[in-house]
């Protein structure tokens, strides 16, 4: 955030000094333009060449998506389906069943949240160098080639395998490393890893590059012959991760929009959400190495590296090992070549932040508050920041910090890695730390695009004087980006009746028409405005429009509503309202994946009449109205359902729905 953006036809140049060397890239920070290209790779080489190789080769990772990146982001705001029916990764009703996970689904559901989740997008291509398959036949066997890895994606993280021997690790994030011989490594969005791999005598060698939810792979061939196979990575299983989380007892639905978005309620979220430390004593004092023999199932930690006499907490604050599930994610293998501590009498600012949010709207935030309704961070100079990331989240986040190096603090202490990006896995925390000696405002964000446009971002500010050049470009302007409305509708065109659906929202507001016609002749219409107060609470006012006698068009009724909206545990949406004529009004609506691409839904709703306004009929001291609908829907396409449903109105028919 220290230089203004580059206006279409313009050319800017960017001066700095080059003081370390190694494997960057650049990208594109205006609305979703890296999703769309905008992006390419950075090499400075060593002054001297301290490694041994012979030839070096830049593999830039990427998705790509045939939609616009404007569209995907609708579509995850809209919360549609689609993209995991289309991946092949969404888990309806009759598997979970099937795999004997109901209770973990219901356990789920109790907590707002519909399973397990990787990623969020479907992906036309996942490409090396722009290509699904890039070929480097030119390389000759025995040569040494340094492969500088980049992840040069807009939401996809990789799990990469080499076939041969395994390859050396010597760098990460542009920095040295200790090197080490390591085949299967994960690299999280905007990370780099440089490794060098020899030809081998006869065939080429494979690269592999797995997206991590499974759902497709890109390559690239070293030399030429027969393929030397990398090793290929078992696809995750969602419906197992769902019950491992049910059996950890994981709390999960911290809100990523609080009520009150200034107060601090950081240590009670903390608290509250997460992993459930049961029995754990946290006192190392009262730790009894000989108890720690914990049932499977719920934490793993690693004795090993418990020492008691290195943990000294307040300058080595120390790692867990956290839960089985994400022990494959660690840093440990990234062991940093020279001490990276500090010195002891630094003073130290320690920050939480913990990560949050909410999958049914896409918002993400931190510590319940989206970018757009936070101030900036100060960062103090020369001293040391330490913040704390605690994921509160299904997903994985990897966070970049602008400007700056951190340590990654991990197993390997005052050797921990230096990196300017760190993946947090779901439900985990990890501690970075840096030294403040880059003045300006940084930017600091979930590295998935589509994660920092929904909120997960923030200002790091040293509060110095921003560039003048930056005047026409307040700090304000880049915190509303995630605030943009999004809309979009539906369309049922049926045997039995019409119905459409406009939704425009963004974080706090969100307006609605909705229009059901039965060729029966029954109409209802509604218009309402909405306010989120939180992620699951909003309140609502709007008209209606009924007609008032079964059948018949000849009365038309407008009433002026008011209630609210809450989306419940099982995940029901409940509208509690009252109109104008005092006539209280319940409904609960739901719709479950039960099949591969057949959704199921139903609507309740029930009115009641007492009289206060309008005389009910001579005879008659109560009035009531019940209305419900139940149906199916086969998602064809993105944009295409058939769908078939009854209501009490209209009665029975079929026909198609199309969103757009
Ligand atoms: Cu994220």
């Amino acid at each position: 955030m220290t230089t203004p953006p580059i206006k279409a036809g313009t050319t800017f140049t960017y001066n700095f000094p080059i003081n370390h060397s190694g494997t960057y890239w650049y990208h594109s920070h205006t609305m979703l333009q890296e999703q769309s290209g905008v992006f390419g790779s950075i090499v400075i080489q060593p002054k001297e060449k301290a490694l041994d190789y012979d030839k070096e080769l830049v593999l830039m990772l990427s998705d790509w998506t045939n939609e616009k990146p404007k569209d995907v982001m609708r579509t995850l705001k809209r919360g549609s389906e689609w993209y995991e029916i289309k991946k092949g990764t969404s888990t309806p009703l009759n598997q979970v069943i099937g795999r004997g996970a109901l209770g973990a689904q219901i356990d789920f559901w109790r907590q707002r949240m519909e399973g397990a989740d990787i990623a969020d997008i479907y992906y036309s291509a996942f490409l090396i160098n722009g290509k699904q398959l890039a070929e480097y036949p030119n390389f000759k066997p025995g040569e040494k080639v340094r492969l500088r890895i980049i992840n040069g994606s807009a939401s996809t993280q990789f799990w990469m395998t080499f076939g041969g021997e395994s390859p050396l690790l010597i760098s990460a994030d542009g920095l040295d490393v200790t090197p080490v011989k390591r085949n299967k490594t994960f690299i999280a969005i905007a990370e780099t890893y440089d490794f060098i791999v020899t030809i081998p005598q006869s065939g080429k060698l494979e690269f592999r590059a797995m997206a991590q939810d499974g759902s497709g792979t890109t390559f690239a061939y070293l030399g030429k012959g027969e393929t030397l196979p990398a090793p290929i990575v078992e696809k995750p299983d969602k419906i197992a991760m769902m019950q491992e989380m049910a059996r950890m007892k994981m709390k999960m639905g911290a809100h990523a929009l609080k009520f009150q978005p200034k107060k601090d309620e950081r240590f009670e979220m903390k608290e509250e959400y997460g992993m459930e430390m049961d029995g754990m004593e946290m006192d190392h004092s009262k730790m009894d190495h000989s108890k720690m023999e914990m049932p499977k199932d719920s934490m793993k930690m690693d004795h090993s590296k418990m020492d008691h006499s290195k943990m000294n907490m307040k300058n080595e604050p120390m790692q867990m090992e956290g839960m089985g599930m994400n022990s494959e994610y660690t840093y440990d293998y990234l062991k940093s070549p020279e001490k990276t501590s500090y010195s002891q009498d630094t003073p130290v600012t320690e920050i939480l932040l913990n990560l949050t949010g909410n999958m049914n709207r896409y918002i993400w935030s931190m510590n319940g508050v989206p970018l757009s309704e936070t101030d900036n961070i100060k960062i103090k100079g020369n001293e040391v920041t330490r913040i704390t990331l605690n994921n509160l989240t299904m997903m994985h986040h990897p966070m970049h910090l602008h400007g700056h190096f951190f340590r990654v603090i991990n197993k390997n202490g005052e050797y921990s890695p230096l990196k300017h990006t760190v993946n947090v896995p779901p439900m985990e925390e990890v501690t970075i730390e840096f030294y403040g000696d880059a003045y300006g405002d940084w930017f600091f964000h979930c590295h998935v695009l589509y994660h920092m446009m929904g909120g997960m971002a923030r200002v790091f500010s040293y509060e110095t004087p921003r560039d003048p050049r930056m005047e026409q470009y307040p700090v304000s302007k880049i915190m509303n980006e995630a605030n943009h409305f999004y809309t979009w509708g539906t369309a049922d065109v049926a045997s039995h009746m019409a119905e459409l659906n406009l939704t425009s929202s963004n974080l706090r507001n969100q307006f609605n028409v909705m229009a059901e016609y039965g060729w029966n002749q029954n109409l209802e219409a509604e218009v309402t405005y909405e306010r989120y107060l939180h992620d699951y609470l909003r309140i609502f006012g709007g008209v209606n429009v009924e007609n008032e006698t079964e059948d018949s068009l000849d009365e038309i009724e407008t009433t002026a509503i008011a209630g609210i909206r809450y989306l419940t545990p099982y995940l029901f949406n409940l509208d509690v309202r009252i109109d104008n004529k005092l006539r209280p009004q319940i409904g609960l609506e739901r719709e479950i994946m039960i099949f591969p691409r057949t959704l199921a839904f139903g609507m309740i709703e029930y009115q009641a009449d007492f009289g206060l306004v309008d005389d009910l009929p001579t005879g008659i001291n109560y009035g009531d109205e019940l209305t419900w609908n139940a149906g199916l829907e086969y998602f064809l396409s993105k944009n295409f359902s058939l769908m078939a449903s009854y209501d009490n109105r209209f009665g029975a028919g079929g026909g198609l729905s199309i969103r757009f």
